[in-house]
């Protein structure tokens, strides 16, 4: 199967003398950017606070609920994946700890234009805050249809998460005032969060300055079905990742040509009464899209996992049981009442995912993304002794002798240690 084709270095051109810029002229060239970009003229960036409670207390009740379900819901899931310290003695006297330390500071962008995700913002902030990350700022674009501020959406969610400083910065400018910082904006140590292609390419080019998340790519999805499978589930979650893009791929693994027609003819039927039927129907007509005829389950298994999709559904007899066979997928959707559109919002698992084939080597956004292991050695005077030889018969090997005698140094009996030259 033929991935979209996505060419980041090509549009790295543009955006580097962008980031450049932000780096020597700092809010002067945030502001400009934004006004060249966006259209819109901001005396400030950040957002004030009152705007940001204001959005939050002005939601929709109906969509209140529905922020909040996704909220406590992701972060019920997400407390799982909390680390603590553990402690190994790997001899009497030696220990080493691992620690998990968070991040410092973290820089979120949520993007605007086609996709205003405010889903995003929770997905993105809410491990940060489970992992202790204790400064988070968000940027998403000025939206000239809500007084130059971001979304109302985007705002009213930073409400509800408690998260009061947001920018009204938009694509690589967003990216360059994080890394660089700005009088407004104190840098940040990692930027996570999804965007175009212009975003992405900015984020490739300050990679190692700050921390990055994965590069998003466009949605996949990917089920495996059987002849015992409702056509009509598989058609609507084929047909509502395609909502995502023109070039999303949505691809169908099946033992049976049977269920292979009967979804095609639901496919026909529904995708152009869509509201979004000229994206859905150019995804579903893509290369990157299609059915793939398998022999059985097992064969459906070996293709899923050479594909590694984003998101896999698994609408076959026994699915839990064959989702546990599956090696490569950012997530996996069990059973006809576990759609990829329930993940997107309000399962309570994340839904920044893996694209591309990187489920292959890499995981989804987590409290993970935020942590970082640190060792601690502890080791008393016995517990170096007995390993020194080691050490030094080591260090001698490498021609580095120096390394050696800081271990064998410290043994050595006090008063040969003041003969020494
Ligand atoms: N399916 C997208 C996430 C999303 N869908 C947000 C709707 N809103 C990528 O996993
Ligand atoms: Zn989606």
């Amino acid at each position: 199967m033929p991935r979209a084709a996505f060419d980041v270095n090509e549009a790295l051109r543009s955006v580097q003398p962008l980031l450049d810029d932000i780096a020597h002229r700092g809010t002067a060239a945030v502001v400009e950017i934004v006004e060249r970009f966006d259209g819109v003229h901001l005396e400030h960036l950040r957002v004030p606070e009152a705007a940001i409670k204001a959005a939050a207390a002005e939601l929709d009740p109906e969509l209140r609920r529905a922020y909040r379900t996704s909220i406590d819901r992701v972060r019920a899931a997400h407390e799982a994946q909390r680390l603590p310290d553990v402690v190994t003695e790997v001899a009497p006297g030696g220990t080493i700890t691992e620690r998990y330390l968070p991040v410092g500071r973290v820089g979120l962008y949520a993007p605007g234009g086609l996709a205003v995700l405010a889903s995003s913002v929770i997905m993105n902030a809410v491990p940060a805050q489970i992992a202790g990350v204790g400064s988070i700022a968000l940027a998403s674009p000025a939206q000239k249809t809500n007084g130059g501020r971001p979304d109302q959406g985007i705002l009213a969610v930073a409400g509800l998460l408690g998260i009061d400083e947001v920018y009204a910065v938009g694509g690589p400018a967003a990216i360059g005032m994080f890394t660089y910082g700005t009088e407004e904006c104190e840098p940040v140590d990692m930027i996570t969060g999804p965007g175009n292609i212009y975003v992405t390419a900015a984020k490739r080019a300050v990679r190692g300055l700050v921390g990055i998340d994965a590069e998003a790519g466009t949605t996949e999805i990917a089920v495996i079905a059987d002849a015992g499978a409702d056509p009509v589930h598989v058609a609507v979650d084929l047909i509502s990742q395609a909502e995502h893009d023109p070039a999303a791929a949505s691809v169908l693994i099946t033992d049976s040509a049977a269920l292979a027609d009967a979804v095609d003819a639901e496919l026909e039927r529904r995708a152009p009464q869509t509201r979004h039927a000229g994206r859905i129907t150019t995804a579903l007509a893509g290369e990157q899209s299609g059915t793939i005829l398998v022999a059985d389950i097992d064969e459906a298994v070996a293709v899923a996992d050479a594909y590694a999709a984003e998101h896999l559904e698994i609408q076959t007899a026994n699915a839990r049981e064959v989702a546990m066979r599956i090696r490569n997928a950012g997530a996996i959707f069990i059973g006809a009442y576990s759609p990829v559109s329930l993940g997107d919002y309000c399962a309570g698992s994340n839904h920044v995912l893996p694209t591309g084939g990187c489920a292959r080597h890499s995981a989804g956004l987590s409290v993970h993304t935020f942590l970082r292991g640190v060792h601690l050695i502890d080791y008393s005077r016995e517990a170096l002794e007995v390993v020194a030889a080691d050490v030094v018969a080591f260090a001698n090997s490498e021609d580095l002798p120096s390394h050696g005698e800081a271990v064998s140094a410290r043994f050595e009996a006090r008063d040969a240690r003041e003969e020494a030259p």
